[in-house]
C-alpha cells in the first residue's frame, strides 16, 4: 500500500464493545524482502504521543525498516505514515553530528569529548562559585527516555539546586498536566484507548487526530465505519478530516473563531445545567464547586456563544445534547485548546462536562487530555520539566523531604521556595544573562519557540553560554557555544510512556555514528566531572546503565499515583506495553484511573493546591484545606476574556498555526525521509475561500503574511480554514533537505509571527492566537506545496492528489488477548 496516499490504511470495522481487531503494518526500505532482515529489535514508535508498539528491522548494522507488534495494547499491530516511512532514514543520514563542536573565534569547530566537557565544566563551576545555582538553566524535551529525564532531574534538583528546568513540553502539553492537577489533584491520564470501543460519542477539542495520531484515528474509524457507530463532535476552526467525519456520522462540527474556546465551553456547560443533564447525586458525592461553576457559566446562552464564537446557536445546543444524552462519551483535547487563549480553563471545562454527568472511570467514558510528543509524559513524571519527580507538590514540605531522603541530600538543596521556572521565563533570564549557562537537549527552539527573531537574538548573544545536544546541526545548534552529538532512538536503550500511561521499552538496535553518545551517558559524564555528592560524601548519582536508572526512578515513584514499582525491563520485554500504575495491587497495570471515583485531591497527597483559572493566582495550602476536597474532584470555571491580540484595521485576520500529517515538528527526522518530505516539501498558509476572494488571492499565489512581530513569504492554499482565520504549518525553518532556496528574506518560519504570551496557569505559550494581514506578492506557478489528503486539502479542483509512498504491507492477523481490555472479558 502507498501510505502517503492512504493515511489510515484499510478498515477493520467491528461492533461496539468488542476488541479492536489486529492488523500488522510493515515497511522495509529499498525494496528489501523480509528474509534480508538480520534481526528485529523491540521498541515503540517515537514519532508521536501514541507510542505504537513496534520492532525495528536491522540489516548490516543499519535500521532499515519497521513493523507493528500485534500484541501491543496501543496499536494492535498498526503503524501510520510517519512511523512507517519516518522512523529510520534520519539515522544513517550523512549529516549526523559525529563529534562534539566548540566555538572558536566565532566558528564551531570539531573537537573531542574531553575538550568539550572541560569547557562546559569550567563555565559551570565558575558560575556556581560566583553567583550560585540560579545561573544554570536546562531546556529539554518530550523526546528522551525516562532514564535520561530522571538523571537530568536529579542533577538539576539535587546536584545543582536550580529551579530553572523545563522542556519544550511547556510548549506542548503543559496544559494537559495543569488541567489534571486543577481538577483531579494530580497529573495522570484518566481514560484509556479502550474507551473508543465502548463509547457512544467522541468529542475532539482542538485536536486534529486524523493527522497527528493517525493510528488512534484509525481505531476511531474502525468504529465510525461499523454498525452502531459513535457520533463525532469536532471543535476546530478548520474543516479537518475529524470535522468531515463529524458531518458524516451526523455529529457536529463547531468552527469557533480562533481564541474563543472558553466561551464555547461555558456554553456547553450551561446547557448541561439548564437541560437537567447533570447527575446531581454523583456530583454531590464526588465533586466540589458545582454552584460556583453554575453561576460562572450562566451568561453563556447559546445566543451569546454564537455572538462571541461565531458558531450557530442551534449547532451548539445540538452538540450539548449529544454530550448530555449519550450513555458514554470519550473526550480528547489537544493544541487547538492548549495553545489557544485561556488554555487551562478550557481544558478544565472538558473535565467539568464529564464530572457533571459522572462520565469518568468506566469503559467508554474517558478523558484523553492528549500529549503530543512521545515521551512528554515522562518529563512530567521524572521532574526534568520543573515538577518534582513522582507528581510531588513543590509547595508541600513533606513531599520535598521524601525526595531529600531518597537522594540523601539536604531538603534545602531541592528548589521549592517558589514555583518552578517555566520555559519562556528561562528564556528571559537567558536574555538578561542571569542564566549564564543554558543547556538545550533534543529540541530546536530557534524554530519552535514563539517570536523567532527574539529567540535567535537570545541564543546568539554573548550574555549566556549555550550548550546544544542534538542529532544534527539544527538552526539552534548553529547558535550554540558547544554542540554535543547525541545518539537517537534505536541507538540507545530506554523506556517511555505514551499518552494513556502505557510504558514501553525501546532497545538499542544499532550503534550511534562516530562519537555520538546517548543523552544518559552525556548527563552522567557531566555529573562525574562536576563530582556531585550526597550528604555522606557518596556519589549523588549511583547508576551507570539505563536499567539501573530505571530502577532508581521506580523507587522515586513508590506510593505515588504514578507508581512504576511493579515494572521491570524483563516485564517490558513481554508482548505489550503496560499502563501504570503497576504495583502489588495492579501487577498487570491499569487500563483506566478513577474507577472508584476517588481522586488524589487530598491536601496532603495532591500535586498542587491549584490556581485561579482566570488570573493564575495560586491557591494556598490553607485555602485548599478549607475546601476539604478529600478525594472529590474540583469543578472550576472562568469567564471568557478576549485574546491578547484581536483583529484590527492593520491586521484584520487571525493567525493560527499547527501541523501536517507528513512532517514532524522542525523536520529533523521527517525532512530526511524523502517519501515524507516530498509529500509536504515547503511551507504554505491556508486561507478561506471568502478571504482569498476578497484579497484576490488564488491557489498557489505567493503571499506575504505579517504580524506586528515579523513576516513570512509563502504560497497560499485556498482551503478548509474558517473565514477570518489563516493557518500556517510551523515545521519549516531555514534548513532544507532538498536545497530549496530558503535563505531569502522574509523567511517561511511560522513563529516569526507568533507572540510571547502564555496561559496564566499552565504557562504554555499561545501559538494559536495572533493577528495578521495577508498580501498577494505575485501569482504562483501551480498549486501550493500543501498536501491534499487531510486538513490542508484545497477548496478548488485541479490540484494533483498527494501520493507516491513506496509500498508497505498490511495484513490481518488473529487478534491476540490484550490484558485489561474490557472488550476481551
Ligand atoms: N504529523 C504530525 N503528528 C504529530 C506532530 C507533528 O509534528 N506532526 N506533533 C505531535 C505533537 S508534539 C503534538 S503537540 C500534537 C499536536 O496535535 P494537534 O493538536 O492535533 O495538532 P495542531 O495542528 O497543532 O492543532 C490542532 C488543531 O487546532 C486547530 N486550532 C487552531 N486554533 C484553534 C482555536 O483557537 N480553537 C480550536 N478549537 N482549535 C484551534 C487547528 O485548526 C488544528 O487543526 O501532534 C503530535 N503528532
Ligand atoms: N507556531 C507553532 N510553534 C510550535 C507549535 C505549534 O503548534 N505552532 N507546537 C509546539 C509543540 S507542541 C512542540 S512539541 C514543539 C516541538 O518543537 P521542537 O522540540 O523544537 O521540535 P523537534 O523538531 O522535534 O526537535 C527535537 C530535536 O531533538 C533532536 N533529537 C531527536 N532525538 C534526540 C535524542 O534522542 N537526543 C537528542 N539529544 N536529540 C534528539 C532532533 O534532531 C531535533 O533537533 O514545537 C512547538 N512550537
Ligand atoms: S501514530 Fe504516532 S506512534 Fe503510531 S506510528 Fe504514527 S507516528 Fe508512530
Ligand atoms: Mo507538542
Amino acid at each position: 500500500m502507498d501510505r502517503i496516499a492512504d493515511l489510515w490504511g484499510p478498515r477493520t470495522p467491528h461492533a461496539k464493545g468488542t476488541v479492536w481487531p489486529a492488523r500488522v503494518d510493515q515497511y522495509l526500505a529499498d525494496g528489501l524482502a523480509e528474509d534480508q532482515v538480520d534481526r528485529w529489535v523491540q521498541s515503540a514508535c517515537l514519532l508521536c504521543s501514541n507510542g505504537c508498539g513496534c520492532e525495528i528491522a536491522v540489516r548490516d548494522g543499519r535500521m532499515v525498516g519497521i513493523r507493528g507488534r500485534a500484541g501491543d495494547v496501543v496499536n494492535h499491530g498498526r503503524l501510520g505514515p510517519k512511523g512507517l516511512y519516518g522512523s529510520t532514514p534520519w539515522a544513517s543520514s550523512p549529516d549526523r553530528l559525529t563529534h562534539p563542536l566548540v566555538r572558536e573565534a566565532g566558528r564551531l569547530v570539531e573537537t573531542d569529548w574531553d575538550t568539550a566537557m572541560a569547557r562546559i565544566v569550567e563555565v559551570s563551576r565558575r558560575l556556581l562559585a560566583d553567583k550560585g545555582p540560579l545561573t544554570h538553566g536546562f531546556y529539554t524535551t518530550g523526546q528522551l527516555f525516562i532514564e535520561e529525564y530522571y538523571t537530568l532531574g536529579v542533577i538539576g534538583k539535587a546536584g545543582l539546586g536550580t529551579p530553572h528546568m523545563d522542556g519544550n513540553t511547556r510548549l506542548c502539553t503543559a496544559t494537559s498536566a495543569a488541567a489534571f492537577k486543577e481538577s483531579f489533584g494530580a497529573d495522570g491520564q484518566p481514560g484509556s484507548y479502550t474507551d473508543i470501543e465502548h463509547c457512544d460519542a467522541i468529542f475532539l477539542y482542538g485536536h486534529n487526530m486524523a493527522e497527528t495520531q493517525t493510528v488512534l484515528w484509525s481505531r476511531i474509524l474502525d468504529r465510525t465505519r461499523a454498525a452502531d457507530p459513535p457520533l463525532i463532535v469536532c471543535v476546530d476552526p478548520r474543516r479537518t478530516p475529524v470535522a468531515r467525519e463529524a458531518e458524516r456520522t451526523g455529529g457536529v462540527h463547531l468552527a469557533p473563531r480562533v481564541g474563543t474556546n472558553l466561551a464555547l465551553m461555558n456554553g456547553l456547560t450551561r446547557e448541561l445545567f439548564v437541560n437537567g443533564w447533570v447527575d446531581e447525586p454523583w456530583v454531590r458525592a464526588h465533586t466540589v464547586g458545582a454552584a460556583d461553576l453554575r453561576s460562572i457559566v450562566e451568561p453563556y446562552t447559546p445566543r451569546e456563544v454564537a455572538r462571541v464564537c461565531d458558531v450557530d446557536a442551534g449547532e451548539l445546543s445540538r452538540a450539548a445534547r449529544i454530550f448530555g444524552e449519550s450513555r458514554d462519551v470519550l473526550s480528547t483535547v489537544l493544541q487547538g485548546f492548549y495553545q489557544s487563549h485561556q488554555a487551562t480553563a478550557s481544558a478544565v471545562a472538558v473535565h467539568n462536562l464529564h464530572l457533571l454527568r459522572g462520565l469518568i472511570g468506566r469503559p467508554g467514558s474517558g478523558i484523553l487530555q492528549m500529549n503530543g510528543q512521545p515521551t512528554a509524559q515522562n518529563n512530567r513524571e521524572c521532574g526534568a520539566d520543573g515538577d518534582l519527580p513522582g507528581f510531588r507538590n513543590w509547595d508541600n514540605p513533606n513531599h520535598v523531604r521524601e525526595l531529600a531522603e531518597l537522594w540523601n541530600v539536604d531538603p534545602l538543596t531541592i528548589p521549592h521556595w517558589s514555583p518552578p521556572t517555566h520555559a519562556m521565563q528561562i528564556l528571559s533570564y537567558a536574555e538578561e544573562g542571569s542564566i549564564g549557562l543554558l543547556w538545550i537537549s533534543a529540541t530546536n527552539p530557534a524554530v519552535s519557540m514563539p517570536e523567532s527573531a527574539r529567540v535567535r537574538r537570545v541564543l546568539a548573544g554573548d550574555q549566556c553560554f549555550v550548550i546544544v545536544q542534538d542529532l544534527f546541526l539544527t538552526e539552534t545548534a548553529q547558535l550554540a557555544d558547544v554542540v554535543l552529538p547525541a545518539a537517537g532512538w534505536g541507538e540507545k536503550t530506554g523506556t517511555f510512556t505514551n499518552v494513556n500511561r502505557t510504558v514501553h521499552l525501546s532497545e538499542k538496535a544499532v550503534d550511534p555514528p562516530g562519537e555520538a553518545r546517548s543523552d544518559l551517558e552525556i548527563f552522567l559524564m557531566y555529573a562525574d566531572a562536576m563530582d556531585f555528592r550526597d550528604r555522606d560524601g557518596a556519589p549523588l548519582i549511583r547508576w551507570r546503565h539505563p536499567e539501573e536508572a530505571f530502577d532508581a526512578w521506580r523507587e522515586a515513584s513508590r506510593g505515588r499515583p504514578v507508581d512504576y514499582t511493579g515494572l521491570t525491563y524483563e516485564k517490558l520485554r513481554g508482548p505489550t506495553g503496560i499502563p501504570w500504575p503497576v504495583n502489588d495491587q495492579a501487577p498487570e497495570g491499569t487500563d483506566r484511573l478513577y474507577t472508584d471515583a476517588v481522586f488524589p485531591t487530598d491536601t496532603d497527597r495532591c500535586e498542587t493546591y491549584g490556581h485561579d483559572l482566570l488570573t493564575g493566582a495560586t491557591v494556598t495550602e490553607q485555602e485548599h484545606r478549607a475546601l476539604r476536597p478529600a478525594g472529590r474532584a474540583l469543578l472550576k470555571g472562568a469567564r471568557h476574556t478576549p485574546p491578547h491580540e484581536t483583529p484590527s484595521e492593520d491586521y484584520p485576520l487571525l493567525y493560527t498555526t499547527g501541523r501536517t500529517v507528513y512532517q514532524w515538528h522542525t523536520r529533523t527526522k521527517t525532512g530526511r525521509a524523502r517519501t515524507l518530505n516530498d509529500a509536504a516539501p515547503d511551507a504554505w498558509v491556508e486561507l478561506s475561500v471568502a478571504d482569498a476572494a476578497r484579497l484576490e488571492i488564488t491557489e498557489g499565489d505567493v503571499v506575504r503574511v505579517e504580524s506586528p512581530r515579523g513576516a513570512i513569504q509563502v504560497r497560499a492554499r485556498v482551503g478548509q480554514v474558517r473565514e477570518g482565520a489563516v493557518f500556517a504549518p510551523f515545521h519549516y525553518g531555514a534548513w532544507d533537505p532538498a536545497g530549496l532556496d530558503v535563505d531569502a528574506s522574509p523567511s517561511r518560519q511560522a513563529n516569526e509571527l507568533t507572540m510571547t504570551v502564555w496561559d496564566p496557569v499552565s504557562k504554555q505559550p499561545y501559538f494559536k492566537t495572533a493577528a495578521c494581514r495577508v498580501t498577494k506578492i505575485r501569482a504562483g506557478a501551480g498549486p501550493a506545496p500543501a498536501p491534499t489528503t487531510a486538513a490542508s486539502a484545497p477548496a478548488t479542483d485541479g490540484v494533483p492528489p498527494t501520493a507516491g509512498g513506496p509500498p508497505t504491507t498490511t495484513r490481518r492477523v488473529d487478534t491476540p488477548h490484550y490484558p485489561n481490555d474490557p472488550g476481551a472479558r
